[in-house]
């Protein structure tokens, strides 16, 4: 019998193999700076974060699928995503300090994260509402002619809000390049996904008349080549696709949620189904890297985001007076009465 491993071996490509040793070092990234910002929570050196642990593999696999030209309405967990997009990490981590240097000088939450130079646009905090502003971006794409397809990421919790519904609807009547890519982690904090739909969260695609994928959302491999295959039937014209990546969160919903009052921790780290360790075993035995490599990787990792981390953490807050600049044109007696109020 032909293992799936086996199989793989036969079709790599060079090429396939240094992306996958790029998107692996993503994940690492991502997972060690995900670790940073939550004990960085519990010292009191930063105040809100939502942990991503779990979830590295489809966020990688996606990015990895996608090209500088198309653009991404991501959520709130994203940061394999945009690590792999060449998104930076001093802006991921000013934004989340909401420091002086942050791009929108902390007046978003925390961990909504936002990269204009990587195509990536600020995340709104209502579930489900980037899939409406996705479908408008797409059907803009269409209509301009423009190069380049529209991703959408958000979770099994999402896929119960009306935006997801008129968001699909939308993008299949209008035949709009986009795709939409549920990063099912399997809870929306405290509530499982099979209180969520009945169904596969990829049948759902069936009712409005578009293609549903669903991919192990634990293996970088089968994310990046699945999502990449739909990526170029997007482009082509062919349609949008709804993917469902199924994976685990491992972590807690947010740094103010605590699972262990709704859920025993069914995955930890460093078990046979985190992601990292999966996606590891999965490219040793594909002969894309050897076995030392992993350590070397991480040895790595803790030194760039310990460095940015201290750097960031150099820089001084953002001015309260700029909680009033940038968002209206002209002053008026109510922004005057507040500044009053507050300087
Ligand atoms: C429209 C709306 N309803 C409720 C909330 C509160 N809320 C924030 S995150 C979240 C859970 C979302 O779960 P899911 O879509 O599965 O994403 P996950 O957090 O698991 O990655 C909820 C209910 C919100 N922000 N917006
Ligand atoms: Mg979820």
């Amino acid at each position: 019998m032909i293992t799936v491993e086996e199989n793989m071996t036969e079709s790599i490509s060079k090429e396939e193999k240094a992306l996958l040793v790029k998107g692996y070092t993503a994940m690492v990234l991502a997972r060690t700076l995900d670790k940073k910002l939550v004990s960085a929570q519990r010292q009191g050196r930063i105040g809100f974060y939502t942990p991503m642990m779990g979830q590295e593999a489809s966020q990688v696999g996606l990015s990895m699928a996608l090209l500088p030209e198309d653009f991404v309405y991501g959520y709130y967990r994203d940061i394999g995503l945009l690590i792999y997009r060449g998104g930076s990490i001093e802006a991921l981590l000013n934004q989340t300090m909401g420091n002086s240097a942050d791009s929108a000088r902390g007046r978003q939450m925390p961990s909504h994260l936002m990269d204009k130079s990587v195509n990536f646009f600020t995340v709104p905090s209502m579930v489900g509402a980037n899939l409406t502003l996705a479908v408008g971006t797409a059907y803009a794409y269409k209509m301009r002619k423009r190069k380049g397809i529209v991703a959408a990421t958000f979770g099994d919790g999402a896929t119960s809000t009306p935006d997801f519904h008129a968001s699909m609807n939308f993008a299949s009547v209008y035949d709009v390049p986009v795709l939409f890519f549920c990063e099912n982690n399997q809870w929306a904090i405290s509530y499982p996904v099979e209180k969520q739909s009945k169904t596969d969260i990829s049948e759902k695609a069936r009712a409005y008349g578009i293609r549903g994928l669903k991919v192990d959302g634990n293996n970088l491999v089968d994310v990046y080549r699945t999502t990449r295959q739909a990526v170029e039937s997007i482009r082509a014209g062919e349609g949008p696709i709804l993917i469902n990546a199924v994976s685990y969160r491992m972590g807690p919903h947010s740094t103010s949620d605590d699972p262990s009052k709704y859920r025993k921790d069914e995955i930890s780290e460093g078990s046979d189904r985190d992601p990292l360790v999966v996606t590891e075993k999965l490219l040793i035995s594909m002969k894309v890297m050897d076995e030392h490599l992993p350590q070397a990787i991480k040895s790595q990792a803790e030194k760039i985001v310990d460095s940015k981390f201290e750097e960031s953490e150099k820089i001084p807050p953002a001015s309260p007076e700029e909680t009033f600049t940038d968002v209206y044109a002209e002053d008026s007696w109510m922004l005057q009465e507040e500044r009053g109020d507050l300087l």
